[in-house]
């Protein structure tokens, strides 16, 4: 290493001790990708997984592969021994945000997961320009500009491949390029292949992150998913979906061919796991190409059918994608007669309209392609496939139950635990050894050390150090000051009603009353958020706007801010959770219970040794059924009531507002005289309105409970060896969330690789 960093640097006439940290990462990059380069590629004979996504949030590499290639510590301390760090290279390294959130990290951990057990695999994607927008706060409101982050010299790889994609009359190029992703102690690298139009044209972004939507041959893949709130924006996300999709059936049948298959054995050689319904028009388009080739309609259906898998990540109705057929007919007509053919399959086989494709209104319904023409769907969390089988997909699951699988989220161990909590991890291995590296299950021997009051007593102070290190970032980042001995309660997610970030804003207000008062918490508690809202998501921007008013209402007065601060960090990505996850003490998971999938922050909190506060949703309760009633805060309506007030219409936001004087007085703040000073009327009012009166997120449904179980969980936190104990049994539990297990499972379940 010392070498090729020593020749590359003297090649533009510096030295590793004074080269800057720019020249320093792209020596870097370049040995590092040279030993990926050596590598085998997996390309066993058999059959091979291709995960089709429309994200991959892969975040920075560069830690992520020196540790998975086992020069994490070499290169250390080779650059300590010249003044140098890991740590400053990495700021250099623009993270790529092609993703917007769990979904697309889910597929980043799930490459590192399928190259480390060492599966014939490889993902398939969209390279955007731009991915998802940069955040900046301006006016205590969120803004959003362009993130570009594709550099001259990174990690992708441009390719000779270019496949032509067939909108009706226009053709546009796929070029492909390639990343190397490397397994932990693997000896081969799988790709992560990313389809770029080739004539992307960066000018045609304005102001912010405003384009030309109409120019489809040169922005196709500009951004990722631009907002869908007007016509032209639906339209672009059809064309991209097919750019993907027509790209990546073009490569799979043409690796098919190559590792010597014919396309009538497609099954064997391929299993397609689709993940959510965004790639879902690769199921006509497989057929489609199948039939050109001469196979007949009948196999093509059926071999298809026996190729793809469907991965569900949501159960919110409006989440679920359906395109009206006239923009089907628009953007792709040469699937028209696909769609239709199959349409009217599903309607001789079932009379049930509720599992038609195409429905009355000439909406067609994605999911429902995906689970009559393929051979799987999954949940991602246990309640999240209960919910399906028992409401959401319910026809469905009665028609093909033996279609049905639960493949609970996980994550992968090497950035959200050794990468980002070296000290932690550290610690670790010298209490049960570096065995749990390669089977996450062993860390439940870390239980043995429940009652070792030195033990306990090194996981306080490893926190406390993550604290002080995350409030030094905080304070170049933001400018804003915190104190590491204060409490740190951590919300960091994407902005949606359902994860309500609002029911938190209104503990914040119901604490800031109790201080006014004179009632001091025991010790001071930082509130940090982090959230990004869809552009057009108006009420998710008004809830930021909120939050961003409060943290400087609190700042501002003397009585309250050195007991109580919020501080709402720019920009959340993958590098900021990085930061985050360790330092957290309480992991906020309080979704309204039947909403969240699975979630797999609270995941990675409980790993770093976060206690959760949350409902019974998503993985939630798998983290309560594995760390036991002791270890975690649990508050609010079960799913099951959660579901039975939708079918009555009983919850009634305006009752309970006005049968709760405390309730309405924490509501009433959000539009008082004292936050109107501070903010704007128009989105606080907007704010109030739909939690007074709408009543679908049921915002303030669990509020009394959560901040009663939320006063108790600071409380507790007093007892500081309880905690801790806490703590241990949370890291001890996380072994099952690791996605090795995740794949280990999809393998077993769906693949059959
Ligand atoms: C759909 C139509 C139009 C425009 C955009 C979209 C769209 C884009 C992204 C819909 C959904 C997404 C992303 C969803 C997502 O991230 N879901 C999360 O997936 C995680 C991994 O399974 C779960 O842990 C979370 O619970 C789930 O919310």
């Amino acid at each position: 290493m010392e070498h090729y960093l020593t020749e590359y640097l003297a090649k533009q006439k510096t030295t590793l001790d004074d080269c800057t940290d720019e020249q320093l990462y792209a020596a870097m990059l370049s040995f590092v990708k040279e030993q990926t380069a050596r590598l085998v590629k997996k390309d066993d004979k058999g059959r091979k997984v291709y995960y089709l996504s429309a994200e991959f949030l892969i975040g920075r590499l560069l830690s992520n592969n020196l540790l998975n290639l086992g020069l994490y510590e070499q290169a250390n301390q080779l650059l300590a021994a010249h003044g140098r760090s890991l740590a400053a290279l990495e700021e250099v390294e623009p993270e790529p945000a092609l993703g917007n959130g769990g979904l697309g990290r889910l597929a980043a951990c799930f490459l590192d997961s399928i190259a480390t057990l060492n599966l014939n695999g490889e993902g398939i994607g969209l390279c955007y320009h731009f991915g998802l927008f940069r955040q900046k706060f301006e006016h205590n409101s969120q803004h959003e500009y362009p993130d570009h982050w594709l550099e001259k010299e990174g990690w992708l790889r441009k390719t000779d491949t270019v496949f032509p994609v067939n909108f009706g009359e226009t053709q546009v190029k796929a070029r492909m390029f390639e990343l190397d992703v490397t397994g932990y102690g693997a000896d081969h690298v799988i790709p992560l292949r990313l389809f770029d139009l080739e004539q992307v044209d960066e000018e045609l972004v304005s102001e912010g992150i405003s384009f030309d939507k109409k120019d489809i041959r040169h922005n196709l893949t500009l951004f990722l998913y631009p907002d869908d709130s007007d016509e032209q924006g639906r339209l672009l996300r059809i064309y991209q979906q097919y750019f993907l999709v027509s790209a990546a059936a073009q490569q799979i049948l043409q690796d098919t061919l190559r590792r010597g298959y014919s396309l009538d054995q497609l099954a064997e050689a391929a299993v397609i796991q689709i993940n959510d319904t965004h790639p879902t028009m690769i199921i006509p388009e497989l057929i489609r190409l199948l039939v050109e080739s001469g196979i007949g309609l009948d196999d093509a259906v059926r071999i298809v059918s026996k190729t793809c898998a469907y991965t569900n990540h949501t159960i919110l109705a409006e989440a679920l994608e359906t395109w009206p057929l006239a923009y089907l007919e628009q953007v792709v007509p040469q699937l028209i007669p696909i769609i239709e053919h199959l349409d009217k399959r599903v309607k001789a086989a079932f009379s049930d309209p509720a599992v038609a494709i195409i429905d009355e209104r000439e909406q067609v319904h994605m999911a429902h392609i995906d689970i009559h023409y393929g051979f799987s769907v999954n949940g991602v969390a246990k309640l999240h496939t209960d919910i399906l089988k028992e409401s959401e997909l319910a026809p469905f699951y009665h028609l093909y139950p033996e279609r049905f699988h639960n493949e609970t989220n996980g994550i992968t161990f090497r950035r959200w635990l050794m990468l980002c909590n070296p000290k932690l991890n550290d610690y670790i291995s010298s209490l049960i050894g570096d065995g749990f590296k390669k089977d996450a299950m062993q860390l439940k021997k870390l239980s043995a050390f429940a009652d070792d009051p030195a033990v306990l007593q090194t996981l306080l102070e490893l926190k406390h150090q993550n604290k002080a290190a995350l409030a030094q970032e905080i304070l170049q980042r933001e400018g804003v000051r915190i104190d590491p001995d204060s409490v740190y309660d951590i919300q960091i997610k994407r902005l949606h009603e359902y994860k309500r970030q609002q029911m938190n804003a209104l503990y914040a207000i119901w604490k800031y009353f109790q201080i006014k008062q004179g009632i001091l918490p025991k010790r001071p508690i930082t509130m940090i958020f982090g959230a990004k809202a869809a552009p057009a998501y108006t009420i998710a921007k008004d809830i930021i706007h909120l939050i961003l008013c409060l943290q400087q209402l609190f700042a501002s007065d003397p009585e309250v801010d050195p007991y109580l601060k919020i501080v709402m960090v720019e920009n959340y990505n993958v590098s900021y959770a990085e930061k985050l996850i360790p330092a957290c003490d309480i992991s906020e998971q309080i979704s309204l219970a039947s909403k969240e999938a699975s979630g797999t922050g609270n995941m990675k909190l409980m790993l770093n040794g976060a206690v959760t506060l949350g409902t019974m949703d998503g993985a939630n309760v798998e983290i309560h059924d594995l760390v036991g009633e002791q270890n975690i805060y649990i508050f609010g309506a079960s799913s099951d009531e959660v579901i039975k007030l939708y079918a009555q219409k009983s919850y009634h936001a305006g009752k309970l507002y006005d049968s709760n004087p405390e309730i309405e007085k924490l509501v009433d703040f959000i539009i008082d005289k004292k936050l109107l000073r501070i903010g704007d009327v128009l989105p606080l009012c907007r704010l109030y309105k739909e939690i007074v009166g709408k009543h679908w997120f049921k915002t303030l449904l669990d509020l009394k409970d959560y901040i009663k179980v939320k006063e108790r969980m600071l409380s507790d936190y007093e007892d500081r060896t309880a905690w801790s104990k806490k703590m241990l049994y949370n890291i001890a539990g996380a072994g099952y969330f690791s996605s090795d297990r995740t794949i280990a499972q999809y393998n077993h379940d769906i693949w059959k690789l």
